[in-house]
């Protein structure tokens, strides 16, 4: 019921990645041990420098309340991959508030976790050598665009996870509820 709660008074919204449009190089994989049996799987180069356009998808979410979310997100490196290698993307809010330690970012940030075997929760931005959790500010309810674009090869994504009024903990513990 706590699950249902959330979701319906908007502290909590789920984002899969396979929802996502396709392009570039990114794929649409098939797995029953991620959340709604799809996941998103980065097949191109590594894009370490720069956001490259062939391969940003733009989804758009609704939002139901104004407010400030926490992003998280649910990922996996390849089984055989290094400790910190396939483990991240680019991401963007472009028309909402995009904070990092507690300051206004624009445009795209790394995104970054560490998962082997099973999507792990976390997600985190490098800001120059800072890093930061990311926190967005939709300033009223409606529609807006959440964007991602390649950054490392083999990077799986299940879903990502938007949540305010609570902890991370707490976020973390329903996402395991509603797998
Ligand atoms: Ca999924």
């Amino acid at each position: 019921m706590k699950l249902q709660k959330a979701v319906e008074s908007g502290d909590l919204i789920f984002v899969e990645a396979e929802d996502f449009p396709l392009r570039g190089d990114w794929a649409k994989m098939q797995s029953t041990d991620s959340s709604g049996g799809a996941y998103l799987q980065f097949n191109g180069k590594n894009h370490y420098k720069s956001v490259d356009e062939k391969h940003t998808i733009t989804q758009e979410i609704t939002i139901p309340q104004a407010g400030s979310y926490t992003v998280k997100w649910c990922m996996r490196q390849p089984s055989d991959a290094e400790g910190d290698k396939s483990n991240d993307i680019w991401i963007c809010f472009a028309d909402a508030i995009q904070k990092g330690k507690g300051k206004e970012i624009t445009g795209f940030h790394k995104y970054y976790g560490r998962s082997k075997q099973t999507f792990g929760f976390n997600g985190s931005i490098e800001m120059g050598h800072e890093h930061s959790w990311l926190s967005v500010k939709f300033p009223k309810p409606g529609v807006y665009e959440m964007q991602i674009s390649g950054r490392s090869e083999l990077l799986q994504v299940d879903r990502f996870l938007l949540f305010k009024n609570m902890s991370a903990d707490d976020a973390r513990e329903l996402a395991e509820i509603r797998r």
